[in-house]
């Protein structure tokens, strides 16, 4: 099985707009302004080296079977080099967030912090956001990679970083 990075985040978090983004690629991946729009698990294949896999988004608009389903793809699968968990550092980390987080530390599972939606905010706001959210994870969240990356589908800012973190997580040999 080639290897598997996952995205997940509370609904309209931005999670299919990255993927398109990531893929260059509008319109790829349906995205929506109302929240729980993505109802499936979609799995999007790079050529033979790499699935993006995008997920439904957790917290208000939900599914109710989050937890079940969702948990255990991210428990059993064994190509999954990486989960992203995406945050608006508009709203920062909220206890949807750290309660998955958690269910991810108790699973030993390792997943990296991407903020979204970064063209919102002014440069300092921004780093005001990231600076709080960086304190919170340090305290609680035992499995996550310590560089918090920051991304804009809308302006591409940080995509760039983003496919080189995931390159890398993912082992992948160009
Ligand atoms: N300004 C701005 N808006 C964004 C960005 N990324 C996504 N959005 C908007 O946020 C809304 C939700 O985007 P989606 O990509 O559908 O979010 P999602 O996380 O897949 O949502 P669900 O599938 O409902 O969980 C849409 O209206 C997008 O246009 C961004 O980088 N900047
Ligand atoms: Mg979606």
């Amino acid at each position: 099985m080639i290897p598997e990075v996952a995205f997940i985040g509370r609904s309209n978090i931005g999670k299919s707009s990255l993927i398109n983004g990531l893929v260059n690629r509008n319109g790829l991946v349906k995205t929506s302004s109302k929240p729980g729009h993505t109802r499936m698990m979609n799995f999007f294949k790079m050529g033979d080296k790499l699935s993006l896999v995008d997920m439904p988004g957790y917290g208000f608009k939900s599914r109710d079977e989050w937890g079940g389903m969702i948990l255990s793809y991210l428990q059993n699968r064994k190509n999954l080099r990486r989960i992203y968990i995406l945050v608006d550092p508009s709203h920062g980390l909220k206890e949807s967030d750290t309660q998955i987080m958690k269910l991810l530390d108790n699973s030993g599972l390792s997943y990296q912090v991407v903020l979204t939606k970064m063209d919102r905010l002014s440069k300092t706001k921004y780093s005001a956001a990231k600076a709080e959210i960086e304190a919170e994870l340090v305290k609680d969240a035992i499995c996550c990679f310590p560089l918090v990356l920051g991304v804009s589908s809308k302006t591409k800012d940080g995509l760039d970083e983003l496919r080189a973190a995931i390159v890398k997580a993912g082992q992948l040999t160009l």
